[in-house]
């Protein structure tokens, strides 16, 4: 963890770029929270009165925009990238295939320019440094379909587990739900980012700080694009009827925890694990596969091209077999006629026999 600061202090003057992707089910907040997490109206809300069609997303494309933020004077251009949010179960699938197929598109891109013989120097890493993952704020257990989607997830990018619109829940729901989601989490083995550290290898501070993050799991999220004044402050957060919810209140929300954790303390570390386990994982997958069958992948022959071929190899193989059956028909038949002239010319040869005995008899008489 040590060289994570010495990079980081490298990097501040140049800034640092980060991608984070947020993925859901429609109406867990998540186009709220990016709003909440950039300081301004980065995605757009959509306005939608009907709720036959309130889960429709219109985007079904992913579409990342990227937003330059100050943190702390440091620059950092943050990439965000949200996912059709999923509703029914029809639309589920769909939405795994699409994100999935976005995660590794990024990984194939880096594979295939790490292969280059020169290099582009205008490429661009769009590989997704963490997924958060928006659970519904249902207060009993995760659903099959979290359990699933982290699950198939987690081998291709950090997963950091989330409750949005958490301050539907009272303090003791949310504790309740908490210790329930981590326990689903360590019983399906769904290997999430949970803030590794090593007690031997890392700094006290590290392991102290590493550790609280990991109890705080998962991150309890309140986002509000409105801004309220509350005794003088100037403070994001939601107006009820009975008080103010703090955004950045560490007692109100773990926003401003999150927050600092993606985009100064664990910024690094995301990238790393990023880049040395999980596209290394990826690459060896890819690579081994691709040596499993050569000769689809390498020679890129269409399949068209192979099933012709090897209807013509089968012809020529018939062919040669026929002309060995003819063949052999040809000496059976020859064997036939010599075997049958032997036999005509012992036959007459019998008679003449039998014609010279029947002579003999009779001048004997
Ligand atoms: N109570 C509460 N409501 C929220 C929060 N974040 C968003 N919402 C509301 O929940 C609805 C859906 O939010 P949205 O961000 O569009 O969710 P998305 O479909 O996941 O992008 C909107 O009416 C938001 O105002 C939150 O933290 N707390
Ligand atoms: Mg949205």
């Amino acid at each position: 963890m040590a060289h994570r600061l010495g990079g980081r202090r490298k990097n501040v003057k140049k800034g640092f770029q980060f991608t984070l992707m947020v993925v859901g089910a429609s109406g867990t907040g998540r186009t709220t929270f990016v709003n909440t997490l950039c300081g301004n109206e980065v995605l757009s809300k959509k306005l939608c009165d009907n709720p036959d069609s309130a889960h429709i997303e219109e985007g079904i494309r992913i579409k990342p925009v990227t937003v330059e933020l100050d943190e702390d004077g440091v620059r950092i251009a943050l990439t965000i990238v949200d996912t059709p949010g999923f509703g029914d179960n029809i639309d589920n699938e769909f939405c795994f295939q699409e994100i999935m197929g976005y995660l590794e598109r990024q990984y194939d891109d880096i594979l295939a320019e790490e292969s280059r013989i020169k290099r582009n120097p205008r490429f661009r890493d769009n590989r997704v440094h963490a997924l958060l993952y928006f659970i519904a704020p249902t207060g009993h257990s995760l659903r099959e379909i979290d359990i699933e989607l982290m699950k198939r997830l987690s081998p291709r990018v950090n997963v950091i587990p989330v409750i949005g619109k958490a301050d539907t829940c009272t303090p003791t729901e949310l504790t309740d739900f908490k210790r329930r989601i981590m326990e689903d989490i360590d019983h399906y083995n769904i290997p999430i980012y949970n803030f590794p550290f090593d007690v031997e290898e890392d700094d006290e501070e590290t392991v102290e700080e590493n550790s609280e993050l990991r109890a705080l799991l998962p991150f309890a999220i309140v986002g509000s694009e409105e801004e309220l004044t509350v005794n003088g402050r100037t403070i994001r957060g939601r107006q009820y009827p009975w008080g103010v919810v703090e955004v950045d209140n560490h007692q109100h929300s773990d926003f401003a925890r999150l927050r600092s954790a993606l985009l100064s303390s664990h910024l690094q570390d995301l990238k790393e694990i990023t880049h040395d386990f999980l596209y290394e994982n990826y690459r060896t997958e890819k690579l081994s596969r691709s040596a499993d069958s050569p000769t689809v992948e390498d020679s890129a022959i269409l399949p068209e091209d192979l099933a012709t071929q090897s209807v013509r190899l089968k012809e020529e193989q018939l062919k040669r077999e026929e002309e060995k059956l003819r063949e052999i028909e040809l000496k059976v038949q020859r064997e036939i006629t010599e075997k049958r002239q032997e036999l005509l010319a012992k036959e007459e040869a019998l008679r003449n026999l039998e014609a010279r005995l029947a002579q003999a008899q009779e001048s004997s008489n």
